[in-house]
């Protein structure tokens, strides 16, 4: 078990104090056991209860990284743009020609059939009009999975059970308007596949049969083979995410108001720092950097080190 001191760094005026360096020496041979700045206070970050069955999580905030660290994430011209934003200040932007996102192959994507799982995310189309693929697995004869479309307003399921003869299911109603943000989320749960906008039901139906698929996941077009995609997308995506192993919803359901969790933080409160002292639990000396300006520093709540 690692010992740690812990504690918050107060000034004179017996105030916290975020950024000041704290080192702790051992008592007995004076030899450095670690350091820490005293931080600033961060409030606590609920956690997605779910975020284990969360195979990719993009939320286009700064990059195009996949906070789950699962997977690697090529941008081919699509661009992270602060011009629309659902969440978090900026989204992926495609301008319609050339623009997609490629992820390599991987069985965290063998999804709809035969394992519950959720695709969601908000899409801001520029063009309403026509086909504009989400994202796709999906290459030439044999080797086709699945295709989410926005189509003239409506959402296509684009799918295969055999990598070859293909099926649609499609939505209900037009819900997807241009130069505005949806929700949309489609669902997979005990045979039933089901698409909600903006949480509202456009689709219900049975769903069966099994496909193994090695092509790459393509988002903003529908994969071509190693080709430039077609049926390209124009406009922007945010927050998305695809969870394997649960359905998030089988009923309607009020639209997301803020942007999905991913692990969480505990926070932490103003001033505070924790010293990992490891195997060492003889007595320590704490020392401030700059000692001569914070002399006057006291240390409040400091934890016994233990075993
Ligand atoms: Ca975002």
């Amino acid at each position: 078990m690692a010992n740690t001191l812990s504690g918050i760094v107060k000034d004179a005026t017996n105030t916290p104090v975020s950024g000041r360096l704290v080192r702790a020496y051992r008592e007995d041979t004076g030899a450095l056991i670690g350091s820490d700045t005293s931080g600033a206070y961060a409030a606590e970050v609920a956690a997605d209860a779910n975020w284990a069955d969360v195979v990719l999580a993009l939320k286009f905030d700064s990059d195009f990284t996949d906070l789950t660290s699962s997977h690697t994430v090529t941008a081919t011209n699509a661009v992270i743009s602060s011009v629309q934003s659902k969440f978090g200040g900026s989204s992926a932007y495609f301008d319609g020609t050339g623009d997609y996102l490629s992820i390599p192959n991987s069985s965290d994507f063998l999804i709809l059939w035969g394992t519950d799982s959720t695709i969601d995310f908000w899409v801001y189309p520029t063009n309403i009009a026509g086909t504009g693929t989400i994202v796709s697995m999906w290459g030439a004869a044999e080797t086709r999975f699945f295709a989410v479309w926005v189509d003239n307003g409506k959402i296509v399921l684009n799918y295969s059970t055999n990598g070859i003869s293909w099926y649609q299911k499609i939505s209900s109603d037009a819900a997807i308007a241009g130069d505005v943000w949806s929700h949309v989320e489609i669902s997979y749960a005990s045979g039933t596949l089901r698409i909600f906008v903006n949480g509202v039901s456009v689709f219900s139906g049975t769903m069966s049969g099994t496909d193994t698929c090695n092509q790459p996941l393509i988002i903003g077009g529908t994969g071509n083979n190693g080709g430039t995609p077609t049926y390209p997308f124009a406009g922007y995506i945010d927050d998305f995410r695809i969870t394997k192993g649960l359905a998030r919803h089988t009923a309607e359901f009020a639209e997301p108001t803020t942007e999905f969790a991913t692990a969480g933080s505990a926070g932490s409160v103003l001033g505070s720092f924790a010293i990992d002292t490891g195997s060492v639990t003889t007595e320590c000396t704490l020392v401030f950097s700059g000692e001569s300006t914070y002399n006057s520093l006291v240390i409040s709540g400091v934890t016994p080190v233990t075993t």
